[in-house]
């Protein structure tokens, strides 16, 4: 197939999770839209966004999902984790309880997500400086016991918003290279497949990744 033809190289599905209000969509449209704004995110709810970026030689296509108010009554449904690549659990640097939770998300991940999704967990609002609840030691701590790496972020002034998903990025392009999986030798279906509304995505990956199916997540 004549690399030349596509829009991409690799697409990967990252999820955002984590408590309400800790900033999930307004990191989402900081990092799709280079954008801020503290009062029309929570009403949208929006589902998910495309951001393509090129990394090295390569051009990578992301599709980001949000929870769309979800995570409010923990409804997280099983069709949102479902061909995952990435992971984001979001906590809020000036609430400690959400970042308490994150081990609770990770429970979750563990029971719902694909086995070998890559996590990434963003401290977000770092603006904040005098309302910071959640210390450096607080989270070099949780990344010893964990193994999963933190990066301070804010959506509002947008500080390491393009370094974190850049970072999830790398990592999940290293991850699919390694697997052999790299879109040189990769049988182009399952990320080329051209003329899907214009999103190239295959169909029944893209079948997989609807919410419609309102299968709950964990509810048994
Ligand atoms: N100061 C500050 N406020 C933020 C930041 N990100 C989000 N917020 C505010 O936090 C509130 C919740 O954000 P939202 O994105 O709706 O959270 P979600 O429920 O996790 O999707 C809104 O009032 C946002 O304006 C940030 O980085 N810094
Ligand atoms: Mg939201």
């Amino acid at each position: 197939m004549a690399a030349s033809r596509q829009n991409y190289h690799y697409l990967f599905k990252m999820v955002l999770i984590g408590d309400s209000s800790v900033g999930k969509s307004c990191l989402l449209i900081r990092f799709s839209d280079d954008d801020f704004n503290d009062n029309y995110v929570t009403t949208i709810g929006v589902d998910f966004r495309f951001r393509t970026l090129r990394i090295g030689e390569y051009s990578v296509k992301l599709q980001i999902w949000d929870t769309a108010g979800q995570e409010r009554y923990r409804t997280i449904t099983n069709a949102y984790y479902r061909g995952a690549d990435g992971i984001i659990v979001v906590f809020d640097l000036s609430n400690k309880e959400t970042f308490l939770t994150v081990s609770d998300w990770l429970e979750e991940v563990k029971k719902c997500a694909p086995e070998d999704t890559l996590i990434i967990v963003f401290a977000n609002k770092c603006d904040l400086y005098d309302e910071r609840q959640v210390s450096e030691e607080d989270i070099k701590s949780f990344e010893e016991k964990t193994g999963i790496q933190v990066i301070e972020t804010s959506a509002k002034s947008a500080e390491n918003v393009d370094k974190g998903f850049l970072f999830l990025t790398t990592k999940l392009i290293e991850k699919r290279q390694k697997d052999g999986d790299s879109f040189e030798n990769d049988g182009s279906d399952q990320f080329y497949n051209p003329g899907y509304g214009g999103e190239q995505l295959n169909a029944q990956r893209y079948k997989q990744m609807t919410l419609k199916d309102g299968m709950n997540c964990c509810s048994n």
